[in-house]
């Protein structure tokens, strides 16, 4: 546990969450697919003397004086993003993904304009153009789905014709709870043909991309990524946007970003993301993600053995969709609750075409991610998704989730959390 020396002596109402949140996390098992354990590494720079500073502009061309060491870390920052990604050009300061996204949008498009993205509850996110957030106001979404949930494949040949229709300016292909890979040959084609730039919202799988595990959209020709790098990537929680090779592309974004949207950039996080690139870049790095799909993989044959309907048929990436309303006759919150009575953490989900409402929906999303940087393997993954079952389908018995709490918590003992990854 860390010693929160001077939060002790100073704060204990603060002191006493933090002494909470780590019992919580060393004793629980999170799935939550958009989550993970940042190293000491990443959270020292996250707590560094880089939260002193003001840093308006980039390196070598700043609205402050004192930058020597600002400039010399982004700079390390941008140049390990552009390796890890293989692009031309990156901008480590959005604050986190929605804003990554908000200032891609009005670097490349005017009020309007309009984005052909994927509908929310087929898997996109809502800064893809929900109607209930502001930048539905100032451009115009529509949205593409599933030809077919039970197998996740996209319907490209209507996505085809709603580009031909709409003339959208960008066409977006990304996800926060769709668990394929999308061909991004084909939407790459799509848009050459209607004139529109290419953007994939990498957020989820940032680091399936980064270890060389899931497509880079850059290998089809793709303009730029959007992503967080609290992920699967394993860093501090922010943004970040990447060019393939436009110039001007670049140039945009960077005036989106800032002045665009933000002031003084969190100089703290951008020296963690460049800790977190670092160990990206580390061979070990590979293995994780390859391991992180392989846990999905044995997580996907527990709940198919026991007939629990998967979403997309399966998974491809790091999560899950599973319809447990449908197949357990257990509502999505009701997972969520019970799950995290036993120590095991998830988040409800609607399913594509969700016949229940989104506070109570049918399906939970989980992944895997956070366990296997615990080091986890098939076998745990396998034991923990058994566990799962067992408990929904025990949802009301004290005794047998006493039981299975006390096998999540023996599970995370032989499993800690580890401090570094690149030993
Ligand atoms: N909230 C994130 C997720 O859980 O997928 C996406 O922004």
């Amino acid at each position: 546990m860390s010693e929160y020396k001077y939060i002790k002596d100073q704060d204990e109402e603060i002191y006493q969450t933090l002494v909470g949140e780590e019992e919580r996390e060393r004793v629980g098992i999170e799935l939550i697919p958009s989550e993970n354990y940042a190293s000491l590494a990443v959270r020292e720079a996250c707590g560094s003397v880089f939260t002193n500073k003001y840093s308006e502009g980039y390196p070598g061309r700043r609205y402050y004086g004192g930058q020597e060491f600002t400039d010399q870390m982004e700079t390390i920052a941008i140049e390990r993003a552009k390796k890890l990604f293989k692009a031309e050009y990156a901008n480590v300061q959005p604050l986190g993904g929605a804003a990554a996204n908000v200032a891609m949008y009005f670097a490349l498009m005017e009020p309007g304009d309009t984005v052909l993205g994927m509908d929310l509850s087929h898997g996109g996110h809502l800064t893809h153009g929900h109607p209930t957030t502001a930048i539905n106001k100032v451009f115009n979404f529509v949205r593409y789905k599933m030809k077919d949930v039970d197998t996740g494949e996209i319907d490209y040949e209507h996505l085809r014709e709603m580009a031909i229709e709409h003339k959208p300016k960008i066409i977006l292909a990304g996800f926060s709870a769709y668990s394929r890979e999308l061909d991004y040959a084909k939407f790459k084609e799509i848009a050459d043909e209607v004139g529109a730039y290419t953007v994939a919202d990498i957020a989820h799988i940032t680091g399936l991309i980064a270890g060389g595990v899931a497509k880079n959209p850059f290998d089809y020709g793709f303009d730029v990524m959007t992503m967080t790098t609290h992920k699967s990537l394993r860093g501090p929680r922010g943004g970040m946007i990447v060019i393939r090779e436009d110039e001007e592309i670049a140039k945009k974004i960077n005036k989106a970003v800032f002045p665009g949207m933000q002031g003084g950039p969190h100089m703290h996080i951008i020296a963690a993301k460049a800790v977190a690139f670092g160990e990206a870049l580390h061979p070990n790095f590979k293995l994780y993600a390859e391991q992180i799909v392989k846990n999905a993989k044995a997580m996907e044959v527990v709940f198919k053995d026991h007939e629990v309907r998967l979403l997309c048929g399966g998974t491809d990436n790091h999560l899950l969709l599973a319809d447990v309303y449908g197949s357990l006759g257990v509502t999505g919150q009701e997972a969520e609750t019970v799950l995290d009575e036993v120590g095991i953490t998830l988040n409800k989900n609607m399913i594509a075409d969700e016949p229940r409402s989104a506070l109570d929906p049918s399906g939970i999303r989980f992944g895997t991610p956070a366990m296997t940087t615990r080091g986890m393997k098939e076998e745990e993954a396998t034991s923990l998704a058994e566990l799962m079952i067992r408990t929904l389908k025990n949802k009301d018995n004290e005794a047998e989730k006493e039981k299975i709490r006390q096998a999540v918590v023996a599970l995370c003992e032989k499993f800690p959390v580890p401090e570094t990854f690149v030993d």
